[in-house]
């Protein structure tokens, strides 16, 4: 595979865009080399501008749940433009997806949208220091809910000092409000609650984390934060942007029984347009402007553009709920043919998947957290990496990335892409 005309375009795009990217992930930091530049895509392929087809097994980190250039989705958007893109005045669509995602998702009786799963996440946070009147959250190391100040906190020494800003830019009085627990740990919370009484307006956790890699919830672990919540009057908030409308049509919330408080959505509630979503139950959402006091806008929330995509998007995933046994079963035949493959070729790794989530990591042990996570060997892991993008198959540039399998792979792409891995894999 050359990457000649991807390598111009990006030695352009670097004189005028920060990093050449507008996203620091798409930049390869972390695998080396530079970024591949799509020409277009349809269904799970991608092509890219020097001619080459990859399988795509991020499919713009989730939103392509059904494939790239979904027909109902495109022809939606068409139609949409030709009466204008964006008028900052309700629409009728805005009303029929609220009220299709509230059919979809237990829980919630009402959803405001916003423009991306970082504003969807900034804003529940908002919401739930309004409501409770509390300023501290709780977050876990190695989880994301994209780049508001509250959240690019890591922690200090210890579990229980305030956090630590790990970006310039993000102040000290910021970061004292945001505390970090360890994912999976409950007792680590009980220590953060008993510490800041009162104090804590809100958990926030993916109940399925995705930046770590893959780590699905250990058993009684969410059902521990809800009784935590619950009992000292927390708000607990699931960041379901990388799972809402992917592991079930109601998210992690209809998958494990587990209710939160507030839940955000992103990725494919917008079909592929910039649309993010966070929803409560009535008494929560109704402290939002112009309703309630906790103050929240957007000129482009609720694009008719964004609507329209969304709303195709999940009207399809509405009518056919089979489609989320299929991603599981995809999911499962391809890890079972990862696992085959690289235990016959004596590699140390551990797969971690759920529903249509996949991840590798280069370590026999159990990766539960980011502690754990971070044992992977990153060296194995770029040799993967790129010996598979040479194989025709694009995965995450980095290892605190999550597969997303889209119901437009066939069998055929699962078996070529065990096979590519066997190939690869003997390498190491
Ligand atoms: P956005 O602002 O990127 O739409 O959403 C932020 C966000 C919030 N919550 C979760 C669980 C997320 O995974 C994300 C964004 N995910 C990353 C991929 N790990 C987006 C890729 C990127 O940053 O370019």
């Amino acid at each position: 595979m050359l990457y000649k005309r991807s390598s111009q375009l990006f030695a352009d795009a670097e004189k005028v865009i920060p990093g050449g990217v507008n996203s620091p992930v798409r930049a390869f930091k972390a695998v080396g080399g530079t970024p591949i530049f799509v020409k277009s895509a349809k269904g799970a392929y991608l092509y890219d501008e020097d001619g080459n087809k990859l399988i795509d097994y991020i499919n713009s980190w989730g939103p392509m749940v059904l494939g790239h250039a979904y027909e109902p989705v495109v022809e939606a958007v068409i139609e949409r433009a030709k009466l204008g893109t964006s008028f900052g005045m309700p629409t009728e669509l805005e009303t029929q997806i609220a009220a299709l995602a509230i059919k979809m998702v237990p829980n919630i009786d009402k959803i405001r949208f916003v423009n991306s799963g970082t504003e969807a996440c900034m804003s529940a946070i908002r919401l739930a220091r309004g409501y409770t009147k509390r300023d501290k959250i709780i977050k876990f190391a190695g989880c994301y809910h994209g780049h508001s100040d509250s959240f690019l906190i890591q922690a200090g020494s210890g579990a229980i000092t305030f956090g630590s800003p790990n970006s310039p830019g993000v102040t000290a009085g910021t970061a004292k409000d945001t505390l970090l627990a360890r994912y999976n740990d409950l007792d680590n919370v009980v220590e953060l609650i008993t510490a800041n009484p009162n104090e804590i307006a809100a958990i926030i956790v993916e109940p399925v984390a995705g930046n770590m890699g893959c780590i699905p919830p250990k058993e009684g672990f969410l059902e521990g934060l809800r009784q935590l919540c619950t009992d000292n009057g927390i708000l607990l908030i699931f960041d379901e942007v990388m799972t809402g409308f992917r592991l079930a049509a109601g998210g992690v919330q209809e998958l494990v029984g587990v209710t939160s408080d507030i839940v955000c959505f992103g990725k494919v509630i917008g079909g592929g347009l910039p649309v993010g979503a966070f929803a409560a139950r009535a008494e929560i959402m109704n402290y939002l402007a112009p309703l309630g006091p906790v103050y929240q806008a957007g000129t482009l929330s609720g694009n008719p553009l964004a609507m329209a995509a969304g709303l195709a998007m999940l009207q399809a995933l509405d009518a056919d709920r089979e489609v989320f046994i299929r991603l599981k079963e995809k999911t499962a035949y391809l890890a079972a043919g990862i696992n085959k493959v690289l235990t016959n070729n004596n590699v140390s790794f551990t797969i971690n998947t759920i529903g249509s989530m996949i991840s590798v990591h280069f370590d026999d042990n159990a990766v539960v957290d980011f502690q754990t996570a971070a044992k992977g060997d990153n060296e194995t892991f770029k040799k993967f990496f790129h010996g598979l993008l040479q194989e025709g198959i694009y995965i995450a540039p980095s290892a605190y990335e999550t597969w997303f399998i889209t119901d437009a792979l066939t069998y055929e792409d699962l078996d070529f892409t065990i096979q590519a891995i066997d190939k690869v894999s003997k390498t190491f």
